[in-house]
């Protein structure tokens, strides 16, 4: 429980968020720890599945989703990775799939049976995506079916996914108006992939694909219509980015104020030195502020108040930038101890860095945001 109230919480949804943590800690890390990292742990995610937690992945409001990441990230952090990741993956096919590919995949991503990615990177094409040039041509003589030729880089879940929401350049020097999202089963012809060791111990690799067979009825939304398919699941997954760095941040606060009130030092404990007790102020305050502006971005989400992209990037900038303060502050407070290899903090301190960078580094949050400002500023005569 924060010392301080969450933002709009009830009680039922305090309760749960309380029991979806105490879920992370005694069910969900043990099988996180028996993983390998930067490893599918599809025991685990089986598990996300069959506690019921993936049930509203696709249909819950924003703040739900919010309220899930930030607990799972409290207790486990590799149980809430393996959660938005199926979200990520899997939402385009619930948003934008025909029947068909949405009965064949969204029981089993549920279930946790089917494990989903999002494959939109590109060793090229990071934070400009609309710049992304895998290649799908149109196959000589069959109409509807195109060739996909080309690279994914740092796909999470890859290549160990069992589907691949794919974007692929359907129309040469077109922008982000010429691209088209794919669902992409793991088994079809041409492609493969190779697993990277990175310095946080999710699971991600690249996607190769070798003139990979696609056809319209594999199309999520229209053909080049695509970028928009991305942008709406960021925009939907972007604030709880900021919930899961809310959740480290939180993690690491617990575990500091339980050691700075119980190590002896200077002839008191450390909280008693007022260097310690006001840094582990100021760490709380930040964190406080940080789920304030997902909560109050996930709400605005959730009743379709104008302005959403902003505030979502606002609140995962935020989040992720003060988690990362919030961890290197705790592992300093703790000392080398800190430092060793299975402590939590060492663990989050590796966990903390790749959100500032992934779904939207801080920098295009920053354009987002900027953009939104200048589009909707006032006139100079309004504010003459
Ligand atoms: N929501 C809905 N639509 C959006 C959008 C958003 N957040 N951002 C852009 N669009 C739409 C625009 O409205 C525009 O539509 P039209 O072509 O119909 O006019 C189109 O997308 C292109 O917009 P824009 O010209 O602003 O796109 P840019 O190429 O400048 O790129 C950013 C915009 C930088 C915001 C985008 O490339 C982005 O989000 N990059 C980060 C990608 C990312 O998160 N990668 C990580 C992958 S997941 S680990």
């Amino acid at each position: 429980m924060s010392a301080f109230p969450q933002f709009s919480l009830d009680p039922e949804q305090a309760a749960r968020r309380d029991r979806l943590r105490d879920l992370a800690e005694t069910r969900l890390r043990p099988l996180a720890e028996k993983g390998e990292p930067g490893r599918v742990n599809r025991p685990l995610v089986e598990a996300l599945g069959e506690l019921g937690l993936l049930d509203g992945l696709f249909t819950a409001g924003a703040l739900d989703l919010c309220l899930t990441r930030e607990s799972l990230a409290r207790g486990c952090t590799e149980a809430e990775t393996a959660y938005a990741l199926q979200g990520l993956g899997a939402y385009p096919v619930h948003a934008h799939g025909p029947a068909a590919l949405r009965e064949r995949w969204l029981p089993a991503a549920r279930e946790g049976r089917a494990v989903a990615a999002f494959a939109l990177s590109e060793p090229g094409a990071g934070s400009d995506a609309a710049a992304l040039a895998l290649r799908a041509e149109p196959e000589p003589g069959q109409a509807g079916t195109w060739r996909l030729t080309g690279e994914k880089s740092w796909i999470s879940n890859a290549p160990e996914a069992d589907f691949y929401t794919v974007f692929a350049r359907t129309t040469p020097d077109a922008g982000a108006r010429g691209v088209t999202a794919f669902l992409v089963p793991a088994d079809r012809p041409g492609l493969t992939g190779t697993p990277l060791a990175m310095l946080s111990p999710h699971p991600i690799g690249t996607l190769a694909f070798d003139g990979v067979r696609v056809s319209t009825d594999d199309l999520l939304g229209e053909v080049d219509r695509g970028f928009g398919v991305a942008m709406a699941t960021l925009n939907r997954f972007r604030p709880s980015v900021g919930a899961f760095a809310v959740g480290m941040a939180q993690a690491a606060l617990d575990a500091t104020l339980a050691h700075t009130a119980e190590r002896d030092a200077f002839g008191g404990k450390l909280k008693d030195l007022q260097a310690v007790s006001h840094q582990v102020a100021e760490m709380a305050t930040r964190t406080e502020a940080a789920r304030l502006l997902v909560y109050a971005a996930a709400a605005a989400h959730d009743r379709e108040e104008q302005g959403i992209a902003g505030r979502a990037a606002m609140a995962k900038l935020f989040a992720t930038e003060t988690a990362q303060y919030v961890v290197d502050t705790a592992v300093q407070l703790h000392g080398a101890r800190a430092l060793q290899h299975g402590h939590l903090l060492e663990h989050l301190y590796r966990e903390v860095r790749a959100p500032r960078i992934y779904e939207g580094a801080s920098e295009v949050q920053r354009a987002v945001i900027a953009k939104q400002l200048y589009a909707t500023a006032p006139s100079p005569k309004e504010t003459a």
